[in-house]
């Protein structure tokens, strides 16, 4: 697939999605959409040693200014269609093997805070924004973000930001456990790479069932502590926890090989 409405770039195993509608301030569009969820579910495997990926905007304004307003106004008869492709998307995200991280500069907005809360983790610059202004419009949230910011910051909350179209700033999203670190303009992509750096020298295996686990929390079909201990008896039979254990005791750095 010949993606339009974002560009990637892979460095040592860490790629960098943009989101690159400048002009549109990165809104979320259809097409940004299936181009995502093309690279979650497909596109990625051109990569070896894939350790993990950065969604970041393009330009100085904006991550993401919101689902693309002028493109959902035609939509209104297939909104849960629409929605549900939607959806499918950020669950590929939320759900995916390896660690995603929003690097956030400026205005994330509606659909485009949603795509961040999807990420496994967020990294916001200075200048860095958050918001539901869907109540302006008329509408809630529809890409899960009633959903994931109440999960993060609770019920009272969650109900205070989308009720009032507050404005975020980076700091507040930081005290609030939405954002897990706060830096200046520029630095957002260099404080990601740095994390999924430290991550890339853990057990890929362990990493990924890390991520099963956490989100077993927060999923009413699944009984959390059942998938943990499934999670650990899987990681018991792995040559990765062979290796943890033997570079332990020989006082070395392991070498996992996601085996
Ligand atoms: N969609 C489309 N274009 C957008 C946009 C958006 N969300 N946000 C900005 N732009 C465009 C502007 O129209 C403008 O384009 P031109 O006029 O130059 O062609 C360009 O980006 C630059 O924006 P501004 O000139 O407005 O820039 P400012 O710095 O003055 O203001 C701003 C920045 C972020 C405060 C302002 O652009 C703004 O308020 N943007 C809209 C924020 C917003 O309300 N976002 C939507 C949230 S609601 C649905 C599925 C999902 C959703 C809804 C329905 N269905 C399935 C039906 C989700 C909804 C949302 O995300």
């Amino acid at each position: 697939m010949k993606y339009t409405s974002i560009h990637t770039t892979n460095t040592d195993g860490i790629v960098l999605i943009t989101l690159d509608r400048p002009k549109a301030l990165n809104a979320v569009n259809t097409a940004m959409i299936s181009e995502l969820y093309h690279f979650f579910t497909e596109g990625y495997q051109q990569y070896t040693d894939l350790i993990g990926v950065i969604i970041t905007g393009s330009g100085e304004k904006a991550f993401a200014a919101g689902a693309d307003i002028k493109e959902f106004m035609d939509v209104a008869d297939t909104a849960k269609d629409f929605l549900r492709t939607g959806h499918r998307m950020f669950d590929a995200i939320e759900n995916w093997h390896k660690p995603v991280i929003a690097a956030i500069h400026g205005f994330a907005l509606g659909g485009g805070c949603e795509l961040a809360l999807a990420c496994h983790m967020r990294v916001i610059a200075d200048n860095g924004k958050m918001s539901f202004p869907e109540v302006n419009l008329g509408l809630v949230p529809g890409y899960g973000g009633t959903q994931r910011m109440s999960q993060l910051i609770g019920k009272a909350r969650a109900m205070e930001l989308m009720m009032t179209t507050d404005m975020l700033p980076a700091v507040r999203t930081v005290e609030l456990g939405i954002c897990n670190h706060l830096v200046p303009v520029g630095e957002v992509v260099a404080k990601s790479t740095e994390i999924l750096k430290k991550i890339g020298t853990k057990g890929p295996l362990a990493i990924k069932h890390i991520i099963s686990t956490v989100n077993a929390c927060f999923d009413q079909t699944k009984n959390g502590y059942e998938v943990e201990l499934d999670a650990f008896a899987e990681l018991m039979q792995t040559q990765d926890f062979q290796e943890g254990v033997s570079a332990f005791v020989e006082k070395r750095k392991a070498e996992f090989k996601g085996e």
